[in-house]
């Protein structure tokens, strides 16, 4: 069985990156072959500086690394070095229809912030190239964060249709695996809203995984709640200590009404968030320690991309091959 899942490589990692994705992938590793890529290519649906992708590039695998994802059981490799994927995109872009992609909420979240005449067409048609990925592994799951659960469902769709029309069965789409905790992070200052590496890089909503401890210690302290003192999780009436909980669940990893019975006494919001703080803190110090070791020796780095080029390349071609032939293009 494997799995797959990326990042994209287009800014600070995030606290939501992490509980929402990165945390999780090291626990499919003793159940599934993990397929784990820098998805550099979707980077580029939003203007965006070279350095920065190749330098968030590096940075991304010394976080997969630093997390704890083994070289030996993890295919660990960046979207732009399988050129298959660009090929199968052109293909299966035809058994979508430009209905289904405007109403993809990202779409619509991210091509709002825009100029009409500036939305790209690579930010509309950015789910068919997902699409692409989770096709090329022949990958079983693919753990998400909840944002990403719609862009899943329309691969199944692309599937559907392309099988239909082929009487085949080459695509397969993955599912969409969402951890119980930490797959929703919200905006420490607006918590009705999600937290992304794209929001205000000064806000104090967004906790960065390489914030100065201290900094994180303020943000939590700081974090916007309600005017009650109670702790106990009721995300549309209390979404910020909700959003508190949520991501104390994730770190200890225990349940919402776990972590429920532990405060429930708590009579203080001061309290209970000095917790979530201190717990964060440990997880990031050691996070840190890690990230600084794997980002000083790039030699390393790209060694294990140019190794599990070859290891994703040998899968891809395989899908290409069938897909190519059963459209008549071999
Ligand atoms: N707030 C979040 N809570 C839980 N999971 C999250 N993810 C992102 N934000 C949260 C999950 O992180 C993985 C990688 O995301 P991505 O970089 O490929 O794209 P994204 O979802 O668009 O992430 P961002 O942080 O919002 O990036 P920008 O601002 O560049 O678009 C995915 O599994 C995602 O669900």
């Amino acid at each position: 069985m494997k799995a797959i899942s990326g990042i994209k490589p287009t800014g600070r990692i995030t606290l939501g990156n992490y509980l929402g994705s990165l945390k999780h992938f090291k626990e499919y590793q003793n159940k599934y072959t993990p397929y784990i890529f820098v998805a550099d290519i979707h980077a580029l649906t939003l203007p965006i500086d070279p350095n920065e992708i190749r330098e968030r590039t590096y940075d991304l695998l010394s976080y997969y690394l630093a997390s704890g994802l083994d070289i030996n059981k993890t295919v660990l490799f960046k979207q732009s070095d399988i050129l298959e994927v660009g090929q199968l995109n052109s293909i299966i872009i035809n058994f979508i229809y430009m209905g289904e992609l405007s109403r993809m909420t990202q779409f619509k979240q991210k091509s709002a912030l825009l100029n009409q005449e500036a939305i790209g067409v690579g930010l509309f048609t950015y789910p068919v190239l997902m699409a692409a990925d989770l096709y090329l592994y022949d990958c079983d799951v693919c753990p998400v964060g909840e944002d990403q659960v719609q862009h899943v469902e329309l691969a199944r769709e692309i599937e559907r249709r392309f099988n239909k029309r082929y009487q085949t069965n080459i695509l397969k789409t993955p599912k969409a695996i969402v951890s119980k905790t930490g797959s929703r992070i919200k905006s420490l200052s607006d918590p009705t809203k999600k937290m992304s590496k794209s929001d205000d890089e000064h806000s104090k909503g967004v906790i960065y995984m390489d914030d100065d401890l201290n900094v994180v210690r303020k943000k939590i302290m700081s974090a916007v709640t309600d005017m009650d003192s109670k702790v106990f999780y009721d995300p549309i009436n209390k979404p910020g200590i909700s959003n508190l909980m949520e991501i104390y669940a994730c770190l200890k990893n225990i349940s919402i009404e776990q972590v429920d019975d532990l405060f429930k006494q708590c009579a203080r919001y001061g309290d209970f968030k000095k917790e979530v703080a201190d717990c964060l803190i440990s997880e990031m110090q050691v996070l840190q320690e890690r990230f600084k070791y794997y980002r000083n020796n790039k030699k390393y780095l790209d060694e294990i991309f140019e190794k599990n080029a070859g290891i994703a390349r040998k899968s891809a071609q395989t899908i290409l091959n069938k897909v190519e032939k059963v459209v008549g293009l071999k």
